[in-house]
C-alpha cells in the first residue's frame, strides 16, 4: 500500500494568464505526480467554488495563495498517511473536511488539485496510465472530438453571441485521422476567413474570433471550410454548437447584445434552433441552448428536439451528481458536459459519468476555457468510455496537449483501440421535421 506522504502546491498561470494551482502529490515510496487545475469563464452559478484571494494588489484579486495554503496546511495534515489507492475514500474525506456543499471553504481548486494529483500518483505507482487506472473495466474507446474552431460569446472580443462552433469528425476511421481532418478543416477555415477579409486572430479556445454579420454566419463559413478541405459536411465532419445561453439570458429573454441586439423569448429561441437544424442538418449537438435559469425553456427544447439531436447540459448540471439526477428526473437534455473542476473531485466526476451511462444520457468530457498543459481529461475521456471530448480548436498549446495525449493513447492501445466516430452521432441524429 502506498500512502500519501506529502502534498504541495504552486501558484502557476493558466492559458489566460490568470493564476491557478499546480498540486504535487508525493507518495511514501517517492512516486510523485502533478495536477494542474483549469478555470472557466462562462461558469454555471452552482459550480463548486474556485477560491480566489480577492487581494486586488495581486493579479487583480485572482491570486490563489489561500487555496495553496489550504492544500499545504489543512488538507495535507488531514490526508497524510492515507491510502493513495483509495480514491473514493480520499475524495469523501476531502468533501467532509471542506464541510460545505459547494467546496467554498477550502476551494474546489484546492480540492480538485489534490484529488487529481493523488489519482495520477496512484496510477503511476501501479504502473498504469490514468485512463486504465481510474476505472475497473478495460478502457479502449477513443473519443470523437468536438473542436471549437470559431469562438464567440465570453471567449472572444467579437460580435458573435454564441460561444462555440465546433467541428466533429464523426466519419473518420480512427482518432488520428479524425484529428488530421479537423486540423485541415481548421486551416481551410483560416483561408476562407482571410479571403473574405475577416480577422484570423484566435479566441480563448484557439478558434478564430472574427467580427461577423450574424450568429449564423459561422455555420456557413465552417460548412464552406469543410468542403474546401475536401470533406463532406455532415458525413465526414458534423457540427456541434455551444451557444452558452446563460450568458445572454436576461430577465426571461435571450438578448443578442453582441450582434443584432434582438431579444428573444424562450419559445422564439427554440424556434430559432429548430430552423437552424432544418437548414443545417450537419448540426447534431447543441449544448446550453437554453439558460441554466430557464427551466421551462429546457423542458420545451428537450420536448421539441430531444429525440432528434444531442442536447448537452453544462451550466445547468455543473457535473454535480445531485443536480444532474434532478435534471434526469425532470426529463431535461439527453447528455451532460463533464468538467472536473465544476464539482471538484475525481470520484464525483466519475459518478456523474456513470449516472449518464445508466440513464441513457450521453457524456462529453470537457476542458475549461482557461487551461494548462495538464492532459488528464484526455485520459478521463478514454476511461469514461462515452465516446466524446471537447478540448478546443486545432491550435494553442494547452488545447493541442490533450489531442496529442489522445494520439499517444491511440498508439498505446494499438489494435485494442476503437475510435468512437459516428456512434454517438448516430444514436441521436434524426432529421428535424418542420
Ligand atoms: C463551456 C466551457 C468550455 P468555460 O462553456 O463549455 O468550453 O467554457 O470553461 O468558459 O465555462
Ligand atoms: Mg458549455
Amino acid at each position: 500500500m502506498s500512502e500519501i506522504a506529502k502534498i504541495d502546491a504552486l501558484e502557476i498561470l493558466d492559458s489566460r494568464g490568470n493564476p491557478t494551482l499546480a498540486v504535487t502529490a508525493t507518495l511514501s515510496n517517492g512516486v510523485t505526480a502533478t495536477a494542474k487545475v483549469p478555470s472557466g469563464a462562462s461558469t454555471g452559478k452552482r459550480e463548486a467554488v474556485e477560491l480566489r484571494d480577492g487581494d486586488k494588489s495581486r493579479y487583480g484579486g485572482k491570486g490563489v495563495l489561500k487555496a495553496k495554503g489550504h492544500v499545504e496546511g489543512e488538507i495535507q495534515k488531514a490526508i497524510r498517511g492515507f491510502d493513495a489507492n483509495d480514491q473514493k475514500g480520499l475524495d469523501k474525506k476531502l468533501c467532509e473536511l471542506d464541510g460545505t456543499p459547494n467546496k467554498g471553504r477550502l476551494g474546489a481548486n484546492a480540492i480538485l488539485g489534490v484529488s487529481l494529483a493523488v489519482a495520477l500518483a496512484a496510477a503511476k505507482d501501479r504502473g498504469f496510465p490514468l485512463y486504465a487506472s481510474i476505472v475497473d473495466e478495460p478502457a479502449n474507446l477513443l473519443p470523437t472530438p468536438g473542436l471549437n474552431v470559431l469562438n464567440g460569446g465570453k471567449h472572444a472580443d467579437s460580435n458573435v453571441d454564441f460561444q462555440e462552433f465546433m467541428i466533429s469528425p464523426v466519419g473518420a476511421p480512427s482518432f488520428s485521422e479524425a484529428l488530421r481532418a479537423s486540423a485541415e478543416t481548421f486551416h481551410a477555415l483560416q483561408r476562407v476567413l482571410h479571403k473574405k477579409g475577416y480577422s484570423t486572430g484566435v479566441g480563448d479556445e484557439g478558434g478564430f474570433a472574427p467580427q461577423l454579420k450574424s450568429n449564423e454566419e459561422p455555420v456557413e463559413l465552417i460548412l464552406e471550410a469543410i468542403q474546401k478541405a475536401g470533406y463532406k459536411p455532415g458525413k465526414d465532419i458534423a457540427i456541434m454548437l455551444d451557444p452558452a445561453a446563460s450568458e445572454f439570458f436576461d430577465e426571461g429573454k435571450y438578448v443578442f447584445a453582441k450582434s443584432d441586439k434582438s431579444r428573444k423569448s424562450p419559445v422564439e429561441m427554440v424556434a430559432l434552433y429548430k430552423s437552424w437544424l432544418q437548414k443545417y442538418p450537419e448540426i447534431w449537438s447543441l449544448e446550453d441552448g437554453m439558460a441554466e435559469d430557464d427551466h421551462l425553456g429546457w423542458i420545451s427544447i428537450t420536448k421539441e428536439l430531444g429525440d432528434e439531436i444531442q442536447l448537452v447540459g453544462d451550466d445547468n448540471f455543473v457535473t454535480n451528481p445531485e443536480i444532474f439526477h434532478k435534471g434526469i428526473e425532470d426529463g431535461i437534455a439527453n447528455a451532460i458536459l463533464i468538467k472536473l473542476n465544476q464539482i471538484g473531485t475525481v470520484t464525483e466526476t466519475l459518478d456523474c459519468i456513470e449516472m449518464a451511462r445508466s440513464n441513457g444520457y450521453g457524456a462529453v468530457i470537457s476542458h475549461r476555457s482557461g487551461e494548462t498543459d495538464d492532459t488528464s481529461i484526455a485520459d478521463l475521456a478514454v476511461a469514461a468510455g462515452m465516446g466524446q471530448i471537447k478540448t478546443g480548436s486545432a491550435c494553442r498549446g494547452e488545447r493541442i496537449a490533450k489531442y496529442n495525449r489522445l494520439l499517444e493513447i491511440e498508439r498505446e492501445l494499438g489494435s485494442k483501440g476503437r475510435y468512437a466516430g459516428v456512434s454517438a452521432y448516430e444514436r441521436r441524429k434524426k432529421p428535424v421535421k418542420a
